[in-house]
């Protein structure tokens, strides 16, 4: 794809994708066996790492008609995007919390690119590929206003348009804790299975041969844009250090009101205890389908902690990340919390 725009009107992004050659050799392609051997591709300019059926679709998402109405969550994976799209859903709706049981988030809040983690039908058990919560863009186009969507994609990958039109909202967590988090992520979704341990997952994931990866790539794209009026940028640990703080600080930002009231049965909604156990936002019915292994010790919600790192990364592992970490940020003001005593 090349040019910014073409006679019969479709948008055309700048980014072309080509093959990692790495992810298809061994030893990768037998750490990451969902890939079947075809490994991913990477996105130039920008280095994004997605699979082939992303690459083969992601003009759609491209070409979406951005609303002015629109809430665009956008992550890192595993930063926070459930809990973020949660909260910013039911504000979005008058805190209509019994619509947030009833229908599934994947539905009231779709992910945009994750259809294209891999061939969901591959992985579904018989018959239950139509029971999961699955969107297609298509039908993401046709969704009532206000959307509250969400998303894993830089910005070179989304409608040119969206930051001028839309609000969105960034949520960042500190990596060493979305790392471990998408380890286990990796154990626990079939579509992009790991075999191996977390200082091999971390090798790949410093060296962004991991979905999603750079880190740094998404969450300085952002970071650059902090400054703009329809940009906010969340924290996980701030959103675990301070909960309502935070509700206010979407409510704001949306211009969407609420009450004290409201603020405390969201709060309840989203405590963690009570939210991993929430079949309407934690995907036990897409694990059960196929898609992911039923683990009660791995689960999607799963820890919910800042600094569950430290029981994870040796001195060495842990060392190599400060490092990395080091050098991304030199010289961009940004700073993680990586340890949180009151949470
Ligand atoms: S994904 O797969 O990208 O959509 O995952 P994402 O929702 O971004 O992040 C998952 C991690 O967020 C934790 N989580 C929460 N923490 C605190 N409170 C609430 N309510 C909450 N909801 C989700 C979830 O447990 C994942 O982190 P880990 O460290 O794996 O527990």
């Amino acid at each position: 794809m090349s040019g910014k725009s073409v006679g019969d009107g479709v948008l055309r992004s700048k980014v072309k994708f080509s093959v990692i050659p790495e992810t298809q050799q061994s030893p990768y392609k037998e750490l990451f066996p969902a890939f079947d051997g075809k490994g991913l591709v990477r996105a130039e300019p920008g280095g994004f790492v997605y699979h082939q059926n992303f690459a083969d679709n992601c003009h759609k998402i491209y070409n979406m008609k951005v609303r002015s109405d629109d809430v665009w969550i956008r992550t890192f994976p595993r930063s926070g995007t459930t809990w973020t799209s949660e909260l910013t859903w039911l504000i979005m709706n008058d805190c209509n919390f019994e619509e947030a049981a009833r229908v599934g988030q994947p539905i009231r809040s779709p992910n945009l690119d994750a259809n294209y983690i891999n061939h969901w039908d591959k992985f579904a058990a018989e018959g239950s590929f139509d029971t999961m919560d699955i969107i297609t863009i298509d039908e993401i186009e046709k969704m009532p206003s206000p959307r509250v969507l969400k998303c894993h994609l830089p910005f070179d990958l989304l409608p040119p348009n969206l930051l001028d039109t839309a609000k969105v909202i960034y949520v960042a967590r500190n990596p060493k804790d979305a790392i471990v988090s998408l380890f286990y992520f990796h154990k626990l979704v079939n579509l992009c299975t790991f075999t191996g341990d977390l200082e091999t997952f971390v090798d790949y994931f410093l060296d962004n041969k991991v979905l999603w990866t750079p880190y740094f790539g998404t969450v300085l794209d952002a970071w650059g844009k902090r400054s703009h009026p329809n940009l906010l940028i969340l924290f996980y640990e701030d959103m675990k250090k301070d909960i309502r703080a935070q509700i206010k600080r979407i409510s704001t930002f949306l211009n969407k009101p609420v009450t004290p009231e409201q603020i405390e049965k969201l709060v309840d909604h989203v405590r963690f205890d009570k939210f991993s156990k929430n079949e309407s936002v934690n995907y036990t019915k897409e694990i059960k389908a196929g898609v992911g292994k039923d683990d009660p010790n791995n689960t999607f919600v799963r820890k919910g902690q800042t600094g569950g790192w430290k029981n994870h990364f040796s001195p060495e592992v842990n060392r190599k990340i400060d490092e990395w970490i080091a050098k991304n940020l030199e010289g961009t003001g940004l700073k993680f919390v990586t340890e949180l005593n009151d949470q």
